[in-house]
């Protein structure tokens, strides 16, 4: 019942597209200096964002889980049997909601999850065969783009790809337009997205969301530079960068920096990168884009996805949004 697949060991052919580190070098060469994301998520940083998911600033996680909580039965009842695909799935944890829901419906149901943390993802897994005894879970430790452009036909019924948290507030507006063209290329016509998407909201929300008390958030964004030490053989010390993280309200995007707090120079010798920091510089390591629901719905409609239903929370926090193909 349970297959892995590991997507990132890529062909020669991909391996060039891919181009390991070739980001990196891009991010830390230009002017203002920035990092992708994606390089948060070592099995560290995912047991890091896992934390931070049960902090009591963090309202998001809560949140959704609670609209899922509500609805799962109705998303159940309109998709019908489908094979569920999750984007940067983690711990899996929200999605147990959704497979509870499936399987009261008595449907036969497959779940393909989807991350870049191989750890996580395989104890998950693991996890699931246990306490779903008819699931079948077909694992791709795999980046988004070259997973949704492997999906294989499902033999269900109907397909529903799931990403919620409000990861999508992670790419740019360029990425997230590449990203729609990724998913309407993966779904045939009447087959399912099912978008989890944070909402705008008064600044001192945000801030306090991403600046946690405990510093859970500050050791998640510090992370990363332990992780690039790892993966490109570099001496990032992260004693001397801090955390810094606020709500930008023109661009409606939490930016979050790292920024160093002297005068420095760094190697990722792996990269044969040198990278002079002065006092003060920062890296832009992540956005976080709070949306607005109808603005949402305008978009992914220009993207080829109907919004067939959106459901919230009373204080309108956060957006769960089932579009069909
Ligand atoms: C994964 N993503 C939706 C999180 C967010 O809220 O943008 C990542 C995160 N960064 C800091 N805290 C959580």
């Amino acid at each position: 019942r349970l297959q892995i697949e590991h997507l990132l060991s890529p062909t020669p052919s991909e391996l060039n597209k891919l181009d390991p580190g070739g980001d990196v070098v891009q991010g830390l060469t230009q002017t203002p200096k920035t990092l992708p994301p994606r390089y948060f998520y070592d099995d560290k940083g995912s047991q890091l964002f896992e934390q931070i998911c049960e902090l009591p600033e963090y309202y998001l996680t809560r949140t959704e889980t609670a609209i899922l909580q509500q609805y799962a039965g109705e998303i159940a009842q309109m998709t019908g049997e489908c094979e569920l695909v999750e984007l940067g799935s983690g711990s899996s944890t929200k999605t147990r909601i959704l497979l509870n829901a499936y399987q009261d419906m008595g449907k036969k149901l497959r779940y393909v999850p989807i991350d870049v943390s191989a750890g996580i993802l395989e104890s998950s897994a693991r996890e699931l065969l246990v306490d779903y005894p008819s699931l079948q879970v077909h694992a791709k430790c795999s980046t988004y783009e070259l997973a949704l452009a492997r999906l294989s036909p499902t033999g269900l019924s109907s397909r529903m790809i799931c990403f919620i948290g409000s990861t999508l507030g992670n790419l740019t507006p360029e990425e997230c337009d590449r990203f729609f063209s990724q998913i309407t290329n993966a779904l045939q016509s009447g087959e399912y997205l099912l978008l989890g998407i944070d909402l705008a909201k008064p600044k001192h929300l945000l801030d306090a969301a991403y600046n946690d008390s405990c510093g859970v958030t500050a050791a998640f964004n510090l992370n990363m530079l332990e992780h690039l030490n790892r993966r490109f053989d570099g001496n990032f010390d992260i004693s001397e960068f801090e955390h810094w993280a606020f709500y930008n309200e023109t661009q409606q995007q939490i930016e979050m920096h790292l920024r160093s707090k002297r005068s420095q120079t760094i190697q990722l010798r792996a990269l044969d990168l040198t990278v002079e920091f002065s006092s003060g510089e920062t890296i832009l390591t992540e956005i976080s884009r709070k949306f607005d629901l109808k603005t949402m719905q305008q978009y992914l409609q220009t993207q080829g996805l109907k919004p067939l239903q959106v459901w919230t929370d009373k204080q309108q926090w956060f957006g769960l949004l089932l579009c069909q193909m």
